[in-house]
Parts: structure tokens; sequence; C-alpha cells
């Protein structure tokens, strides 16, 4: 039986360091407006949509930082961000959105939620694990920073697939037979960086994950955090770092069997920090199948139907027939690389 549903990635242009977080927001409920008239169901916005990407920065003010953080027990309810929630709600729109969250113990996280427009509030809530780039910036003045180490702990919450209500017809509920492919969709969530890495991907496979959500920024030109062995021209550089983005939202939804939204920050933020476009959605057999056109606030839109997730779920990536766990004990024991002896 078909489970189909219709959803949408919401691709922001550049948030700078002196955008007016009304600005942000009225942004954010035009490209709400934009997914309603498609008829989307779910819309994904990007890592920290909320500020400019401010860990490229070297902020030494207290408060200043402060000010890039939100608190998730407040996300829905604060003045500052509740119009975006109250008018998913209203047009009935699931949404994921990224922001920088102070935990009240005083921790900072990478984090995204999920508001269940049926629920009226958010049923999961996601940080961000693998965090890139260095504490301290870079000895070279011109260098893009990326200190995400120095301004947020690493995601503690896992990565724990989620089911979310409502988004299409007829779903089993508990105390029917459990079938694979027949309940509400599974989803889960990722951020940025994470999309780079096999291991998050396979833990939701594990879950049976449907579709999964990746926010992002990611420079288009930084030599000195992706390397510099091949001198590469600025616009070189976003081409190969657009290719990557792709390559692992395609490789790794159809080594899972899922469908993949992910939603850019795009665009030249804070004067001179370039940030890729290329939000996408991708098929369970890695394919493209929507994508965005610009490096502006964009829609990217497609309706899908998940029974697609059966056919590598059943046969390929039939997990429970096919994986060999004896065979992958470093995949959890080690994180560095121990080569072979030298001969
Ligand atoms: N925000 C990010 O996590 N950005 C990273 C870096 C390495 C540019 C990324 O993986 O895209």
């Amino acid at each position: 039986m078909p489970r189909t549903l219709k959803i949408a990635a919401a691709q922001m242009g550049p948030i700078h360091l002196t955008s007016k977080r009304e600005d942000t927001i009225q942004r954010m409920l035009t490209l709400l407006t934009s997914a309603s008239k498609l008829g989307a169901q779910l819309v994904l916005f990007p890592e920290t949509a909320l500020t400019t990407f401010f860990p490229r920065h070297l902020i030494t003010s207290p408060e200043e930082l402060e000010s890039y953080f939100d608190s998730a027990s407040t996300i829905t309810t604060a003045p500052n961000t509740k119009p975006l929630f109250d008018e998913a709600q209203k047009l009935g729109i699931d949404i994921s959105v990224g922001f920088a969250e102070r935990d009240t113990d005083g921790q900072g996280y990478n984090t995204c939620v999920y508001y269940s427009a049926k629920e009226a509030k958010v049923i999961a809530k996601y940080r961000k694990v693998h965090l890139p780039g260095t504490k301290e910036p870079f000895e070279n003045p011109d260098a893009v920073n990326q200190l995400e180490k120095r301004y947020f702990t690493p995601g503690n919450l896992g990565f724990q697939a989620f089911r979310a209500p409502d988004l299409v017809p007829g779903a089993a509920k508990k105390g029917a037979e459990v079938k694979a492919g027949t309940g509400d969709p599974i989803l889960g969530m990722m951020i940025c960086n994470d999309r780079r890495w096999a291991e998050g991907w396979r833990c939701y496979g594990l879950q049976g994950v449907e579709i999964v959500l990746c926010g992002y920024n990611t420079a288009g030109f930084a030599p000195d955090l992706w390397g510099t062995r091949k001198p590469m021209t600025p616009e070189e550089a976003e081409i190969d770092a657009v290719f990557h983005h792709k390559l692992v939202m395609q490789g790794n939804s159809y080594m899972n069997s899922c469908f993949s939204v992910s939603a850019a920050k795009a665009g030249m933020e804070d004067g001179k920090y370039d940030l890729i476009g290329g939000s996408c959605i991708t098929t369970p057999e890695g394919h493209v199948l929507a994508e965005a056109k610009t490096k502006d606030d964009e829609i990217v839109f497609a309706e899908i139907d998940l029974e697609d997730c059966r056919q590598g779920k059943e046969k390929t990536f039939d997990f429970v027939r096919h994986r060999r766990i004896d065979q992958y004990g470093p995949i959890t024991t080690q994180t560095g690389v121990v080569e072979p002896e030298y001969l």
C-alpha cells in the first residue's frame, strides 16, 4: 500500500551577525507559506537556522556569545521563536529546525528539534555528534575557522529514530500486527558534518529509518579546514564541496534504503564567508529527486512514497540476513587508525 507524503527542504540564504531575529523568523514564515502552497507536510530548516553560523568567529564577549544561543525547553514559547512554531501548527506542517542550544547545566549543543503540528509540541531532539574544526583559531589570520569544538559539547542523545504522527494515511498503530513499513514514518535527524559519517546513518538504518533530515552550513572555500594538498580556486573548491555533500547524502541514503532531505544555509554570510547551496531530496536508490537552483531562500519540494524504501530494506540491504557483526569489531572499539605492521 502506498505511503505517500510531501516533504520539503527550506534552504536559507545568508544570515549575518547583524541580522535581526525578527527578520530571520519572517523569512522562515515566508518559506513555510511557500511550502504550504505546494502541500508540504514536513519542512526541514538548516543547521543554526536562527543565526549566522557564528562558530566561524572567535567571540570573546560572553554576552555576544549568549545572544546566539536559545533554550530547547522554551524554543516553542519564547517570543523570538514562537511565531514560527505557531505558524507551523496553523498550517499543519511538521518542522525541523536547527539552533545553538544552551542547556540548563550551561553546556552548549548544536541542536535540532522536530515539531509535530498534530501534537503541537516538540517530539524529538538531536544534538550534533560529530563536531568539526578546532577549539583554537587557525594561525593563518585569513583562514575560515570552524570553532564548534570551542562553543559546543558533542551530542549525547545518540541517533534516536522516532515516528511522526499524522503524515501518512492508514498507518498501523500500537496493538496492530507488527509489520515493517506499515506504521507512521520513521525519521532520524543529523546535523551537517554528521552526514559524512557512515556510523550515524547505520544507527538510523538499524532502526528502519525511512527519512533522514540534515541541516547544514558548509563552507565553499576553506583550505585550512579541508586541506591544501591540491591547490584549488574558490570556484573549484565549491564544486568539490557540493559534490561531497551530494555524494554522502546519495550514498548513505542508498546504503540504508531511506529518503533524505538536506537543507543548506547558503551564500555569502557576514560579508565574506561563502556557504554552499545544494539542498536536496534523495531517494532510497540514491538518486537526487529535487535540488536547489539558487543560493538563496528557496523551497526544495518532492512527493515521496515510503514504500520505495522496502525494496532495499528487504533485498540488498536486508540487515538481518546479510550483516556480519562478528567482523565489525573495530567500528565500536577504535577511533584512530591502526595500520598493519610494516613489511
Ligand atoms: N557546519 C559543519 O558541520 N560544517 C562542516 C565543515 C567541515 C565545513 C561540514 O561537514 O560541512
